[in-house]
């Protein structure tokens, strides 16, 4: 990985971090960003040191959404098939999770990718626009769907028609973050939340991840069904035992190191 990688990445205590880095561009997003981000993602899940993933930005904004220089609209739809879809799939069905950490503007598809995380976390001066109806355009890369559910079907509709851009504060009350950081820590910060993450019972929240995106488009007896399969797969892992065994004896459970017995 050299500094000329469009993606950059770094592992530390056991959090993979992703970084996009087309800094002069606001790192809009052209085919190289996209297909290499997504694989850099495959990776991470296929490597079992890493147990979170954080994707984040180089320079002051997150991403700017598709490279504009870099467009063919005869070919969205195939475009869009080899690209975002695949990328922002991957996100949502990686066995890890993934923490978005937005430094800056996220927009267009940027601003799908910002809201594609499990978690969200937000610098202070990080924005989000909808910019898509600015050029004509209508919202892909996940925006359609996310959107709504977090702010409901008329303020994504407003958002999405006027292109406006939501500031940090109005994101946290909206609900399309989960923790705001000041710039200046915002990347130690993020490291630290990851972390904290990164101790936690990787195979269950696995599992947890699961659970949550098959109940999104489930019905409450689809979704009970599931959980109580689900369940029997986490009760049988070690991670169980070592939970309850670390609760009958008054000490913090060890995710991190399988017991030896
Ligand atoms: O085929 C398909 O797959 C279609 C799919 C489309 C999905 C989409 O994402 S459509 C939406 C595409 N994105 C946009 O329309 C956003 C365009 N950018 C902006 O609206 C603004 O740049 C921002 C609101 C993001 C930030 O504004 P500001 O004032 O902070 O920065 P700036 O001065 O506009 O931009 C700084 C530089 O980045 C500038 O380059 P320069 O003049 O310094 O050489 C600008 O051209 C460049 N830049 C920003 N966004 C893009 C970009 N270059 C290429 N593509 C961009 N999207």
């Amino acid at each position: 990985m050299t500094e000329q990688s469009v993606v950059l990445a770094e592992t530390r205590a056991g959090v993979r971090t992703l970084t996009l880095n087309r800094p002069d561009k606001l790192n809009a997003a052209n085919d190289e960003l996209i297909l290499s981000l997504t694989q850099q993602l495959r990776q991470a899940d296929a490597d079992d040191s890493v147990r979170v993933v954080v994707l984040t930005a180089a320079g002051r904004a997150f991403c700017a959404g598709q490279d504009l220089s870099e467009v063919d609209s005869s070919r969205m739809t195939e475009h869009i098939h080899q690209t975002y879809n695949p990328l922002i799939q991957t996100i949502r069905s990686l066995g890890k999770p993934v923490i978005t950490a937005v430094n800056g503007i996220a927009a267009g598809a940027g601003a799908s990718l910002a809201l594609s995380g499990d978690i969200r976390l937000w610098a202070a001066s990080a924005s989000l626009v909808e910019v898509f109806s600015n050029i004509a355009l209508v919202p892909d890369s996940g925006s359609s769907w996310f959107l709504p559910r977090l702010v409901g079907y008329h303020r994504a509709f407003e958002l999405m028609a006027l292109a406006e851009k939501v500031t940090a504060p109005e994101a946290k009350r909206l609900g399309l973050c989960e923790h705001l950081y000041p710039d200046e820590t915002f990347r130690a910060d993020v490291q630290a939340y990851a972390e904290r993450l990164a101790a936690r019972p990787a195979h269950a929240l696995k599992l947890t991840k699961e659970a949550l995106n098959a109940a999104a488009n489930a019905s409450l007896d689809e979704a009970l069904e599931h959980e109580a399969q689900l369940q029997q797969v986490a009760g049988a892992h070690w991670e169980y035992r070592e939970g309850v065994n670390a609760f009958k004896e008054k000490r913090a459970a060890d995710f991190l190191n399988r017991p030896q017995t």
